[in-house]
């Protein structure tokens, strides 16, 4: 892994988007799966989420939050903007189903995936959960359950990934990482409570969106055990993935 210190240079013509990301993000997750779904030539800038580069909240984004990316001079940021335009602008056809009544329960399912699923989900890193947290997160894990059992899966629209597989994998893909710190969590998500979000869970992992975009479970368990033991320091070489590298701050 190498920490630099100056701004990237100019991305080539022949690679179209740049994503400014960070291996550990859920949410700059979004924008890589949507781009290697749709086999966007890009290139990923990762930039470390602690010790930011100045030029980067300067001139790149202004809340210093990843992802932003940049498609024809255009920088656009937040997560599920940035997955609708790489979703608009790149393929023949967009990702969420085109039944207007099925695009309805995929996106009652992500606004409940934000209200309901991702606070309580942060409850356990904050030690903020009570008795209510895993009986929220249990009836999320439910309603992906249904849908999956209504469309006849494997995926939650039925044979083909679809916009909200994508968008709401990235947290699934961490959730072994999140029972390392509250292993009571694990029976809920179980062949026995919901078989077929783990069935779904499995096929996921076999797309090639999601194949090129994993951390390994074990190496985001020990930047995340270590994070919580450190103060919330960020070390990225716990990831240990080839190659890494992080922009980060000019100055010490
Ligand atoms: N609402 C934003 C949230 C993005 C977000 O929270 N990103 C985190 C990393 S997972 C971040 O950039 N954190 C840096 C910080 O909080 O300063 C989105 O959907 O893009």
């Amino acid at each position: 892994m190498s920490l630099i210190r100056t701004r990237p240079e100019e991305k080539g013509a022949d690679i179209p988007l740049r994503i400014y990301s960070n291996p550990i993000c859920p949410y700059a997750q979004r924008a890589r799966l949507i781009a290697a779904f749709k086999g966007v030539k890009h290139e990923i800038i990762n930039v470390h989420l602690k010790e930011k580069p100045q030029w980067y909240l300067d001139d790149i984004n202004p809340y210093g939050l990843v992802p932003t990316i940049e498609h024809n001079g255009h920088l656009i940021r937040e997560s599920l903007v940035t997955f609708e335009y790489i979703d608009e602008v790149f393929g023949d056809s967009h990702s969420w189903p085109t039944d207007p009544y099925k695009k309805a329960q995929a996106k009652l399912l992500l606004s409940d995936f934000g209200d309901r699923f991702t606070p309580n989900y942060y409850k356990y890193y904050r030690n903020a959960q009570d008795e209510n947290t895993p009986k929220l997160l249990q009836k999320y894990f439910k309603s992906v359950e249904e849908l999956i059992a209504q469309n006849g899966g494997p995926f939650i629209f039925g044979k083909n990934v679809s916009a909200i597989d994508l968008l709401i994998w990235p947290w699934f893909e961490r959730l072994p990482a999140l029972f390392t710190h509250a292993p009571e969590l694990k029976t809920l998500y179980s062949v026995d409570s919901v078989p077929l979000l783990i069935k779904w869970d499995a096929a996921m992992r076999e797309t090639d969106a999601v194949k090129s975009t994993i951390t390994p479970a074990e190496r985001m368990t020990a930047f995340l055990a270590n994070a919580l033991s450190n103060g919330g320091k960020h070390d990225y070489s716990l990831l240990n993935i080839d190659g890494l590298k992080i922009y980060t701050k000019e100055t010490e």
